[in-house]
């Protein structure tokens, strides 16, 4: 029954479902973003021969591996939210032996001041936030039950964490460019809803949630939708280590945006600082061998 409940993640021909991908086309360290578009400036970065393996699955995964620097890597972008970061940990950890690295890049609001618009902070722990719907649709008074539920933090990999704080802090911090360790990040199950924004077309229940946040874990710094899943995710499975950085794209008690010029200088930077991170970290238990499926 169990081995029948597993194999639900394959295909015939050995890919897994959404992700799309099969032994050998994945590495054991993982750069992992949200945009395509991303994904598709920094592969650049990889050495030119052999030549990298690339496909994109149907359900909105793309999958590049090849060697930076010499050493095998993956990047890999997987649009936006848990389910996305689900889909992407649990099938290519079906299909990778050994130690799994995994760093996200991504981008996220700022609940702090002293992190403007296109800083990057490097969170040692992440909370979940998620709609509790049972304070809409429960047999309980409404009062009963808060909206938005606040999980404890989940830390990072405090290794990879600190190997990410290093290397962005030498080659992409700058007199406008803020790097940070912080204490707290939050990823909220929606972009709208639980992470406070107003629309008066539905009733969310939301206007004090980042007060409430913020009341509850004074530490915590940034917002977005993927990250702390991931970090979940690590902890639930042996041999993952994972971390993340994000880039401030909206500041959300200044109300500024950032401008795509910033994007467009610091992004390729960042995108290297990860990569650098990654292969000089010590993967314990990598088969190179695998490579050679797409080599
Ligand atoms: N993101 C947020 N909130 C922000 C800024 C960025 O969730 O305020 C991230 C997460 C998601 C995408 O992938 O960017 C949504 O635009």
């Amino acid at each position: 029954m169990l081995d029948k409940i597993s194999n639900a993640n394959f295909v015939p021909d050995g890919r897994v479902y959404h992700v799309s991908v099969k032994s050998g086309q994945v590495a054991n360290r993982i750069v992992t973003v949200g945009d395509p578009a991303r994904l598709h400036r920094f592969k650049r970065f990889l050495d030119k021969e052999p030549k990298p393996f690339e496909h994109a699955s149907a359900r909105g995964y793309t999958t590049v591996t090849g060697r930076y620097k010499g050493v095998p890597v993956t990047l890999i972008a997987i649009g936006m939210g848990v389910a996305m970061v689900d889909f992407f940990v649990r099938e290519v950890r079906a299909v990778v032996d050994g130690d799994l690295a995994i760093i996200r890049f991504g981008s996220c609001g700022s609940l702090d001041p002293s992190l403007p618009v296109g800083s990057i902070g490097i969170p040692k722990q992440a909370l979940q936030i998620s709609t509790n719907y049972a304070h809409w649709h429960g047999e309980s008074d409404k009062e009963a039950e808060p909206p938005y539920l606040f999980s404890p933090p989940i830390p990072a990999d405090a290794d990879l964490q600190a190997a990410l704080v290093s290397s962005l802090s030498g080659s992409v911090a700058s007199s406008t460019c803020k790097v940070r360790s912080l204490e707290l990040h939050a990823s909220a199950d929606c972009f709208y809803s639980s992470q406070g924004r107003i629309d008066r077309n539905f009733q969310d229940d939301n206007e004090t949630l980042i007060d409430d946040l913020v009341k509850a874990n004074p530490d915590c710094a940034s917002l977005e939708m993927e990250s702390a899943h991931l970090l979940h995710l690590s902890h639930l499975s042996p041999n993952i280590r994972a971390a993340a950085c994000h880039m401030v794209f909206a500041d959300r008690t200044g109300g500024a945006f950032i401008d795509p010029a910033v994007v467009e200088e610091l992004e390729p930077k960042v995108g290297r600082a990860c990569l650098d991170a990654l292969v000089g970290w010590d993967v314990e238990r990598e088969h190179p061998e695998r490579g050679a499926v797409w080599e």
